[in-house]
């Protein structure tokens, strides 16, 4: 409870910052999107990690507020760099599982759209299977009003849920992004290889872009390549860095 004080007055207080992660083409390197993560500066804790506060935002509620404040400073920021002429790339915005359920879900998304003057086709959602599977229907109807819009969807930490792939049927999702787990011995594991390679095939048959998250080392870059990944995210090229970092350096002007 007293926490939930806390995150409270973390919220009030703007001690809640965006972290932004590249997405790099796997050939090139060129930044395709950046992926938002939120972080809490407590002025007497240091960086609190979402891990540690998320769960306790889902319990109490918070999290609605705080995935909107995510969104909503999501595209202002990407509106800014857009303003200063960098070549447009996507943010990926993670979602809670209670945020994802509500019906209203759509129309706040497109209220912040419209707030922030924000490129519908430069916003995507992520969401998990883990999240598809307590309700396939809604999230179906969910995911297919989002996209209307023009925002893509991700399905995040694809591999590590109770997957099915009954669901990916009804998902006409953007993007699948490969959890770390897979990626973190795929060098040195025939069965992992084995995976990724599947799941790579099984994500561009279905004409998705395919993300492998948590890269770290040349020789996973390597073998993800081979395997005709799209993109990677991961400290090998970038740790997530925040909004004041000097972005000019990395994303190229048109
Ligand atoms: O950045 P880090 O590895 O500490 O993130 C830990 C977890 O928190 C990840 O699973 C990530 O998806 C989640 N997370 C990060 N930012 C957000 C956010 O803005 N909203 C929600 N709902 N989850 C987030
Ligand atoms: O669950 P989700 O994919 O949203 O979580 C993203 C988290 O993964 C971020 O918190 C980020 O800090 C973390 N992450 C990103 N790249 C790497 C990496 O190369 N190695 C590890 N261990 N974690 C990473
Ligand atoms: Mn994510
Ligand atoms: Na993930």
């Amino acid at each position: 409870l007293q926490l939930e004080n806390m995150l409270h007055n973390a919220i009030a207080g703007e001690q809640l910052v965006l972290y932004y992660q590249p997405q790099v083409n796997a050939d090139t390197g060129q930044i395709n999107a950046v992926e938002a993560l939120v972080r809490w500066e407590h002025p007497e804790y240091g960086i609190i990690s979402p891990g540690d506060f998320i769960p306790i935002a889902e319990e109490s509620g918070l999290i609605t507020e705080i995935d909107e404040w995510v969104l909503r400073t999501a595209c202002w920021q990407n509106v800014q760099w857009q303003r200063k002429r960098y070549e447009p790339v996507k943010v990926s915005v993670n979602i809670s599982t209670q945020q994802f359920m509500q019906k209203n879900l759509p129309n706040k998304i497109a209220d912040v759209l419209a707030d922030t003057q924000m490129d519908p086709t430069l916003l995507e959602i992520e969401i998990t299977e883990t999240m598809v599977m307590q309700d396939t229907d809604l999230s179906a109807r969910q995911v297919e009003r989002i996209r209307h819009m023009g925002v893509k969807v991700a399905i995040d930490d694809f591999g590590t849920g109770y997957s099915s792939f009954q669901y990916l049927k009804h998902f006409p999702a953007d993007t699948l992004k490969i959890d770390r787990v897979f990626v973190k011995d795929v060098d040195t594991n025939d069965n992992s290889r084995s995976i990724m390679k599947s799941i790579i095939n099984l994500g561009h048959e279905l004409n998705m872009r395919v993300i492998a998250e948590g890269v770290e080392t040349q020789q996973q870059l390597l073998q993800l390549r081979h395997r005709s990944i799209d993109d990677i995210q991961g400290f090998l090229f970038h740790k997530p860095m925040p909004a004041a970092h000097n972005w000019e350096k990395l994303f190229r002007k048109p």
